[in-house]
C-alpha cells in the first residue's frame, strides 16, 4: 500500500457541509439504515459523491420531487437496476474527468434479490462503483417480507412461523467476482466502520460493503437497543466482521467470543424469533460451519 493512501485512510475526513441524510427523513427511530447513512456521511466528507438508490426504505428517504432529505445527488433506480444506473453515472464521470465518487446504497431486497443481475454485471466488469447493501433482513419498505437474506428462525409476514432457509452468505458471492474490496461492517465497531468506509470510497473499481442494518419495525425490536443487537451478533459470531482483498485475501477483523448467552440474548431480543422453535441451539452448527469456513479461506489467504 502506498504511503500517500495510507495517510488518507488514517486521516479523519473533513465534515461534510451538510449530512448526506438531513435531519427530517421519514426513516423509523432506530433505524440501522438512517445510522448507516450517518457513518457514511462522515467517510464522505467533502468527496463529491453522487448516490444511486433503487426501491427500498433508503428510497422512500429520499422523498418525493422537488423535496429531499439527501444531502447530494440521488438517482432513484428501478429495484433491478442500481448497479447498471451507477455504472452509466461512474463512467460519464470519468468521461468527464470528474472526481465524483458514485455510490449505491440499497438493500437485501435489491441486492440478494432482484438486483442480482445487475449487481453481479457491475462487479465482473469491475465497474468503478462503491455498492453498499444495508441488510435490514427483510423487504422493509412493503411490510416486512422474506428476502434471501433473511435469517433462519425469522418470522416475516411471509414467513409467518419462521423461516427455513440459511441466509445467503453475499460477501463470499461478491469476493467469488475477484472484486478488489469486499467487507462487512458492524454498526457496533465504528472505527472499523470508518476505516472500511474510507478504503473502500479510495480504491478504484468494484467496492463492495455490507452492513448489518437493525430494523426495530421487522425486527419488532426496540429502537434504541439496534447498536447492542449489532454489538450481540458479531459477539456471538452470527455476523462475521472481515474484509476480502482482490476475492482471495479474506482477514477477520473481530474475533467474536461465540457465547451462547449473546446468540440467545440476540434472539430473545427480538419479537421475529418468538414464533420459531429453532432457538440459539439450533443455530449454532450453521454458525460454527460458516466461521470453519471462514477460518480456511483467511489461513489460505495468498
Ligand atoms: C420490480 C418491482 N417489484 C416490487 C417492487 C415493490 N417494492 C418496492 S421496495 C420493495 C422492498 C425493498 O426491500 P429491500 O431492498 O430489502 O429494502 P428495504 O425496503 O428493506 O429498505 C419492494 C418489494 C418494486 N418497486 N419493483
Ligand atoms: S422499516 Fe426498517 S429499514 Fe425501513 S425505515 Fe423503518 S426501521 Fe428503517
Amino acid at each position: 500500500m502506498s504511503e500517500a493512501l495510507l495517510k488518507t485512510m488514517t486521516q479523519t475526513a473533513p465534515a461534510r457541509p451538510e449530512p448526506l441524510l438531513r435531519p427530517g427523513n421519514t426513516n423509523c427511530g432506530g433505524c440501522g439504515m438512517s445510522i448507516g447513512l450517518q457513518m457514511l456521511s462522515r467517510a464522505v466528507g467533502e468527496q463529491p459523491v453522487q448516490l444511486v438508490v433503487p426501491a427500498c426504505c433508503g428510497a422512500v428517504a429520499v422523498g418525493p420531487f422537488p423535496f429531499t432529505a439527501f444531502g447530494a445527488p440521488v438517482v432513484m433506480s428501478t429495484f433491478a437496476s442500481a448497479a447498471a444506473v451507477a455504472t452509466g453515472l461512474a463512467n460519464v464521470a470519468r468521461l468527464n474527468g470528474e472526481q465524483t465518487r458514485v455510490i449505491c446504497w440499497a438493500g437485501d431486497g435489491g441486492t440478494y434479490d432482484i438486483g442480482m443481475a445487475t449487481l453481479s454485471g457491475a462487479a465482473e466488469r469491475n465497474e468503478d462503483i462503491l455498492y453498499i447493501c444495508y441488510d435490514n433482513e427483510i423487504y422493509g419498505n412493503t411490510g416486512g417480507q422474506r428476502s434471501s437474506a433473511t435469517p433462519v428462525g425469522a418470522s416475516t409476514t411471509s414467513t409467518v412461523s419462521g423461516k427455513t432457509e440459511q441466509k445467503k452468505d453475499i460477501l463470499a458471492i461478491m469476493a467469488a467476482h475477484r472484486i478488489p474490496y469486499a467487507a462487512s461492517i458492524s454498526l457496533a465497531h465504528p472505527e472499523d466502520a470508518q476505516r472500511k468506509m474510507r478504503r473502500a470510497l479510495e480504491t478504484r473499481g468494484f467496492r463492495f460493503l455490507h452492513i448489518l442494518a437493525p430494523c426495530p419495525t421487522g425486527w419488532k425490536s426496540e429502537p434504541a437497543q439496534g447498536i447492542e443487537l449489532v454489538r450481540l451478533a458479531v459477539r456471538s459470531g452470527l455476523f462475521p466482521v472481515c474484509e476480502i482483498e482482490d476475492g482471495r485475501r479474506l482477514t477477520i477483523n473481530v474475533e467474536p467470543d461465540f457465547c451462547a448467552a449473546d446468540l440467545e440474548r440476540y434472539l430473545a431480543l427480538q419479537g421475529r424469533f418468538r414464533k420459531s422453535d429453532m432457538g440459539a441451539g439450533g443455530m449454532r452448527a450453521a454458525i460454527d460451519e460458516h466461521w470453519r469456513e471462514l477460518r480456511m479461506r483467511e489461513a489460505s489467504a495468498l
